[in-house]
């Protein structure tokens, strides 16, 4: 492309001072990253501001290239982030991370695989608690929130952009456990893009510390996150383990095991979360299974994601094609397609 990238410098709601790939075209700065995919609706990854609406509105430009203040945005307030830019910056950092963790841990480019430019439209809706994909403009929407601050954590826009990864690959239905496995292939996006953007955004793997295993943690007022990966029954809602009963559940709730089955897999059953994980909470508990970290885990959930799931995978359909990914990226007997059969044993699915 024509467009040179240019760093400019972003003030981030949840992260501090971070720094955000921008355009500079016909006197001003545009918040386009011509260095992360091509083509899509904006010819590269572009922010946009809804402002208020429900439609994708317009890229934003500025004068400077600096964007944003660090502050939550409320519309119609006189004194919190008047310019609506932080949440640009969230959403803009939130993308480069996730665009990168994949690249460079995976070779995987952009949410298709295809490196299609995507783009993220902030302050969609008024006081908007949710923050969503669409697969209409293959494109995300994030809203300022009123019971949560902006929905622009590292984790939530990871999330957001790992159902379009699931939309363009496996395509798992959103009801019934196809749906809870689409939630929980987004949560595990989430936190690996959280864990390899809190490691500085760089480098060949993801990084097995660094994330809390929590969903919106930063975007929570009340100081509880919507997930709990490690123990999805600290909601209330969703199951630790699976049940004949999970495919009834709203997709948010039957994620949980998927989940937990991940965390088991990355960190091990005896990793030290205050207890919430232990065995007392373990259907069919595996002694004690030893984790095979982040990184590898991750891997084997995304080979199977994007070239072994289908849109009407279940759980036992899912352990069976996580097996078959472990066994070819690490070899038949090998501990990594053995701590995958244990993590599933742990949620009740197979032996
Ligand atoms: N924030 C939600 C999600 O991405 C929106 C939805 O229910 N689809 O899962
Ligand atoms: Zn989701």
């Amino acid at each position: 492309s024509a467009l040179q990238t240019v760093i400019g410098v972003g003030k981030s709601q949840y992260n501090g001072e971070v720094p955000i790939s921008t355009t500079f075209a016909d006197g001003s700065y545009r918040m386009l990253d011509p260095e992360r995919g091509t083509g899509g609706t904006y010819g590269a990854m572009a922010i946009t501001n809804a402002n208020g609406t429900s439609n994708a509105g317009k890229m934003y430009t500025h004068t400077e290239n600096t964007w944003g203040d660090g502050r939550q945005y409320i519309r119609g307030g006189s004194t919190l982030d008047a310019n609506g830019q932080t949440a640009a910056v969230n959403a803009m950092w939130g993308l480069m991370n996730t665009y990168d963790a994949l690249k460079n841990a995976l070779g995987w480019h952009s949410l298709d695989g295809k490196n299609t430019a995507t783009y993220i439209a902030v302050h969609v809706n008024t006081a908007y608690d949710n923050a969503y994909y669409s697969d209409t403009c293959r494109c995300m929407f994030i809203g300022d929130g009123s019971s949560f601050n902006s929905l622009g954590s590292v984790d939530v826009i990871g999330h957001e952009m790992g159902h379009g990864v699931t939309a363009a690959t496996s395509s798992l239905v959103y009801s019934g456990e196809s749906g809870g496995l689409n939630e929980s292939s987004s949560d595990i996006g989430g936190e690996v893009v959280e864990a390899y953007a809190r490691a500085g955004g760089k480098g060949e793997s993801i990084p097995l510390n660094g994330n809390d295993w929590m969903l919106g943690t930063e975007i929570a007022r009340d100081g509880q996150p919507l997930r709990w990966m490690y123990r999805p029954s600290k909601d209330g809602s969703s199951p630790d383990a699976w049940s004949s009963s999970l495919k009834r559940l709203d997709v948010h709730y039957s994620s949980g095991p998927n989940n937990r089955m991940f965390y088991f897999l990355a960190m091990g059953s005896k990793a030290d979360k205050a207890g919430d994980y232990y065995s007392k909470y373990l259907v069919k508990a595996p002694a004690a299974m030893t984790g095979i970290g982040t990184d590898k885990a991750f891997r084997i959930w995304f080979k199977a994601n994007t070239t072994k799931f289908t849109s009407s995978t279940n759980y036992a359909d899912a352990r069976a094609k996580m097996v078959e990914a472990a066994q070819e990226l690490y070899g038949a007997g090998s501990r990594e397609a053995i701590a995958v059969q244990r993590a599933y044993a742990a949620i009740n699915v197979g032996a």
